[in-house]
């Protein structure tokens, strides 16, 4: 697994075809823009009997609560249309989901004003913590339809989470818990040598790029 970090760090940066001036704004530093829509994960593509699938909410709530697909389906829905990065190198632009919000989600929970970060669990055995407040930001669902088709399974249907302004392995495919949580707690990729934040615009991709040197590091160093 940290052979993944590794290994991503010594790949060669591919060179971008230059993009009109709107595009390359919003594709992030050494990122190359695809029309593709690449399959990643770890393990296999789970099945489910939908009958027995059900979405857990646990942690710091004053209930857990437990969330079949239909019950999910009832609460209010919104399309959205983002630009996903992955930490491979691959952009997408305009990609189309639907589901709900996740801030639509939250006001139907009983989460405790102590939480302030988000455990992402999923199948198979897969984790991902983001910020509370990130996952409040308009763009991010849980999503059961890309492209107005329900999403298929090696995309992570029936539910993934899609939270775009952070590199896609945040966006965790297979949905099955959300846990809330007072203190932070590294994820799957987050504990395999890959960013704790993870912002595409910032280049936050490996755990060694959250120890920023001072600038006036050197100054103290010893020197003749
Ligand atoms: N459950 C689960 N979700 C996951 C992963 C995984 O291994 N398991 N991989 C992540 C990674 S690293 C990426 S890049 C995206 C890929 O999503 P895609 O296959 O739809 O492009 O899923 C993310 N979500
Ligand atoms: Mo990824």
């Amino acid at each position: 697994m940290q052979n993944k970090a590794d290994r991503l760090k010594g790949a060669k940066i591919p060179q971008t075809p230059i993009l009109e001036q709107d595009l390359q704004r919003r594709l992030p530093p050494g990122q190359t823009l695809t029309e593709s829509f690449p399959i990643l994960h770890e393990g296999s593509v789970p099945e489910y009997d939908m009958n027995f699938w059900n979405l857990r909410i646990f942690g710091e709530v004053e209930e857990e609560q437990l969330f079949t697909f239909e019950d999910l389906q009832k609460l209010p829905v919104t399309r959205t249309v983002s630009d996903i990065h992955c930490v491979t190198r691959w952009s997408k632009f305009d990609t189309a989901w639907e589901g709900v919000k996740f801030a639509d989600l939250m006001k139907v929970l009983k989460v405790k004003s102590e939480a302030k970060y988000v455990m992402i669990h999923a199948d198979p055995d897969y984790e991902t913590n983001v910020a509370l407040k990130d996952l409040m930001d308009e763009d991010v669902l849980l999503a059961w339809n890309y492209d107005d088709q329900p999403i298929t399974a090696k995309h992570g249907g029936p539910l993934r989470m899609v939270v775009p302004k952070f590199y896609f392995w945040k966006s965790a495919k297979w949905v099955r818990g959300i846990e809330f949580m007072k203190e932070d707690r590294r994820g799957f990729w987050e504990d395999h040598g890959f960013h704790n934040v993870a912002d595409p615009f910032q280049e936050q991709r490996f755990s060694s790029d959250e120890y920023e040197m001072p600038e006036d590091e050197w100054k103290y160093c010893e020197a003749d």
